[in-house]
């Protein structure tokens, strides 16, 4: 049999949700991946990481099989290698039995409260992201988890504005005259903007760049704004200030569309540009030239990115954000507004997907408690009534990537606890798994997906064969509701009856999903973009040149009643995050940036070799301005002590320009490859956002020192 070509979906947690044609050969062994060339935003490209993805499919390090710890053997890491001293073979129904017993006893002694499923987007294809696992959980009655951990005090606080998550479209970007990357690194995350953003500036628009941290996307643009981290609100409210000021903001829009002007222009007296420059360390005449070339331009775009609302301040700073195009009124026109996502395009039938009436049906009879993913330490060793005894991990490696990882750590070390994990490696958390399951990659599963950065749905088909005895989430969960003998038919869905449900194909379809099915998908080659009514009349899909709010004014509102009756702030006031150096005394000096890393998904991939080296020379190293090295006598190359209340890291002083005085950035690693065995979030802490209950990465402060040479450090529980 001749080469086949197959088209699938990047499930990985991106913006992009790129097309990927696969090529098989006649063994059915995948050989190629490529990026769609039909696709719109794909353009024929894949990022670096996914390039190279048939090094992770077929990595020999995969898991293939179900595993069992070995009696005796404690919880903990291995060196990378050496995990299978601690764990051995078993079947799938071993496996699945002992799963299921072990559920069911914690159920009847604790209640099924004390369950806790624990996942976010290893994959955001519809289904792996959240189908049958919830149906699962729910029938249980297992704790349900606020998945808060990324981008809900970004998301809640657009939504507090425009009342749904739309935005510009990213093929309309080259329309653009100025556009703001506002926390937004688009050469790193979202890569396939960039050359949309390249062709607006080929016709003369300008790039402006808004991050602490000289990315590539900053240094590439006409002008970076090296923010002070955690005061954006106060930089939008100042720019604000200079627009209503000088009546450079767009009234008839304003007048039209807008609620709450009267109280945000009383609101925003206060953030004189003068002020504003003392917070944020950009200068007065920097803060006036920004707002007059936002004005000035038209279009302008901003694209904000959840990079601003890891702080502490988060939500108001993206809504302070999201409010100036709503000033300008920069919606009106073709290629002007902002994006922060697209997601609120793609009407899927959640409930039909999720079932949480199911948690009536369980031994619970109501709906169970609500456990946020953002306080994970917390969760496994202080949470009571009753107290987590079964952990269910999958889509997700908190040990690597949850906040205060010390006390997650400690969580997951504890004995009592019952951890499964459902896995394609032996990550950071699956070196605490009582039972590890092994989990397909988006080759080798079908799956839908639509995007948060552009408007167009997509159909995943199964590329190959599942390697060794891996299994989709959605068979796993299938599979265990079985063994537990939930009768309810919807377990035994296919990925095609979830696909058909969430569709909505057996009923009437929403305007923008009229006439997508799976059949229709596979007939146009695997991708269909949203059915907007005004392109079927040869307008542009513009989300809010016209109204189009779904909040209760039924306008975008600068000021907030929904927020006011939740005891919070109804407008975006500049308050500084309590682990800022705003505050006085500050606990510690220096603000401390647990980036990303460019050539990983959060913790994906960094256990590869090939992107590994890519990544060469960011391991294990501090970024810090040659200033506070100075002071405190460090010289590039040195061995630093990197530390605040909640721990400290061994690594590698770089001195570089590219962050600000005050301000040191390190990247994410999975802890077993990091010196002395932790990563940046053993650093970072628990508290949450103030809208959306959201981590805080970015609101963390720490001290440095030099380190004496020898100086190795303990992996800290
Ligand atoms: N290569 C790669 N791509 C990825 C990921 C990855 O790990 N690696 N992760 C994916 C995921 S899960 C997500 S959510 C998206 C996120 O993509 P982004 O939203 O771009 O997220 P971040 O990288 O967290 O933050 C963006 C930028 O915000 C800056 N920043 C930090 N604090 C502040 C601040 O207070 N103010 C301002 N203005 N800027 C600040 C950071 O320095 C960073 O450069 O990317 C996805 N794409
Ligand atoms: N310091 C710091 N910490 C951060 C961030 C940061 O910028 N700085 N970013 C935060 C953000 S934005 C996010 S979104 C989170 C991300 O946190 P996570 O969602 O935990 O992301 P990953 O680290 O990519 O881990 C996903 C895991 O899912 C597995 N996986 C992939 N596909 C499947 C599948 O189909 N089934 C199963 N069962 N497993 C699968 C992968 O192998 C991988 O180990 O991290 C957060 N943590
Ligand atoms: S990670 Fe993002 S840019 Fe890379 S292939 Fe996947 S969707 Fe595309
Ligand atoms: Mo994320």
């Amino acid at each position: 049999m001749p080469d086949r070509t197959v088209h699938a979906v990047c499930s990985h947690d991106c913006p992009d949700s790129c097309g990927v044609l696969v090529t098989i050969d006649d063994a059915g062994r995948a050989t190629r991946l490529q990026g769609d060339p039909s696709h719109p935003v794909t353009r024929g490209f894949l990022c670096g990481k996914v390039a190279k993805y048939l090094d992770r499919v077929y990595s020999p390090d995969r898991l293939l099989y179900p595993m069992r710890r070995r009696a005796g053997v404690p919880k903990g890491p291995l060196p990378q290698g050496r995990e299978m001293e601690a764990f051995e073979r078993i079947g799938w129904d071993e496996a699945l039995d002992v799963i299921s017993a072990r559920l069911q006893a914690v159920s009847d002694e604790y209640g099924p409260e004390s369950i806790l499923p624990y996942s976010y987007a290893g994959t955001i294809g519809v289904l792996g992201y959240g189908s049958m696992d919830r149906r699962f959980f729910h029938r249980l009655g297992a704790s349900q988890l606020d998945r808060t951990i990324c981008s809900s005090a970004g998301g809640d606080a657009f939504v507090s504005v425009y009342g749904r998550k739309l935005g510009t479209d990213t093929e309309d970007f080259r329309y653009a005259r100025l556009v703001i990357a506002w926390g937004a690194n688009i050469h790193g995350n979202n890569i396939h903007l960039w050359p949309v953003i390249e062709e607006a500036r080929r016709k003369g628009a300008r790039l402006i760049v808004i991050d602490p941290y000289a990315t590539r996307t900053a240094k590439l643009a006409d002008w970076h704004i090296a923010i002070r981290p955690g005061t954006d609100v106060a930089l939008a409210l100042g720019i604000m200030h200079v627009l209503i000021r000088d009546g450079l903001y767009d009234a008839g829009y304003v007048a039209s569309h807008t609620h709450g002007f009267d109280a945000l222009r009383e609101r925003v007296k206060d953030y004189t540009p003068e002020r504003v420059a003392l917070w944020t360390g950009v200068p007065t005449a920097g803060i006036e030239q920004l707002a007059r070339e936002y004005t000035a331009a038209a279009p302008a775009v901003i694209r904000m990115n959840y990079g601003i609302q890891r702080s502490e301040n988060g939500g108001a700073a993206a809504r302070a954000v999201s409010m100036l195009p709503l000033l300008t009124g920069a919606w009106k026109l073709r290629g002007g507004g902002l994006q922060l996502s697209t997601s609120g395009a793609f009407p899927w039938d959640k409930h039909a997907l999720e079932r949480p009436e199911l948690m009536l049906s369980s031994p619970l009879k109501r709906h169970a408690r609500i456990v946020n993913m953002s306080q994970l330490g917390q969760a496994l060793t202080e949470l009571d009534a009753p107290r987590v005894h079964a952990l269910f991990v999958y889509n997700s490696n908190p040990a690597a990537v949850a906040p205060d990882q010390a006390q997650v750590l400690r969580g997951l070390k504890r004995e009592d606890l019952f951890t499964v994990v459902h896995e394609q490696f032996f990550t950071d958390t699956a070196d605490y798994a009582d039972i590890l399951l092994p989990a397909t990659t988006f080759l080798e599963h079908k799956d839908f997906q639509g995007a948060y950065g552009h408007y167009h749905v997509q159909l995943s088909s199964q590329a190959i064969e599942p390697l060794g005895e891996a299994r989709s989430n959605v068979d796993l969960f299938s599979a265990l509701a079985q063994r537990m003998e939930f009768t309810e038919p919807c377990f035994q869905d296919t990925a095609e009856d979830l696909i058909r449900q969430a569709l909505r194909e057996d009923g009437d379809q929403p305007a923008w999903l009229a006439g997508i099915t799976e059949k229709a998908l596979e007939e146009a080659g695997g991708c269909m973009r949203m059915k907007f009514e005004c392109e079927a009349e040869g307008k542009p899909f513009l989300p809010f040149a016209d109204g189009g709010f779904l909040t209760p004014s039924g306008k975008g509102e600068f000021y907030s009643e929904l927020l006011a009756a939740a005891g919070l702030d109804p407008l975006p006031g500049f308050r500084p995050p309590v682990e800022s150096r705003h505050q006085e005394p500050a606990v510690y000096p220096l603000e401390f940036l647990p980036r990303k890393a460019d050539n990983y998904m959060n913790s994906t991939f960094a256990n590869l070799p090939g992107h590994r080296k890519m990544e060469n020379g960011r391991h294990g190293i501090l970024e810090m301005h040659a200033i506070d090295a100075g002071h405190r006598g460090i010289r590039e190359g040195d061995k630093v002590e990197v530390f605040n209340g909640r721990g400290s890291l061994i690594l590698k002083a770089v001195l570089t320009e590219g962050v600000p005085e005050g301000v040191v950035a390190s990247r994410l690693n999975w802890n077993k490859l990091s010196p002395g065995g932790n990563n940046v979030n053993l650093l970072t802490s628990q508290r949450l956002t103030d809208i959306g209950g959201g981590a805080t990465f970015y609101s963390t402060l720490v001290e440095v020192r030099k380190a004496a040479p020898e100086t190795g450090a303990e992996i800290v529980y």
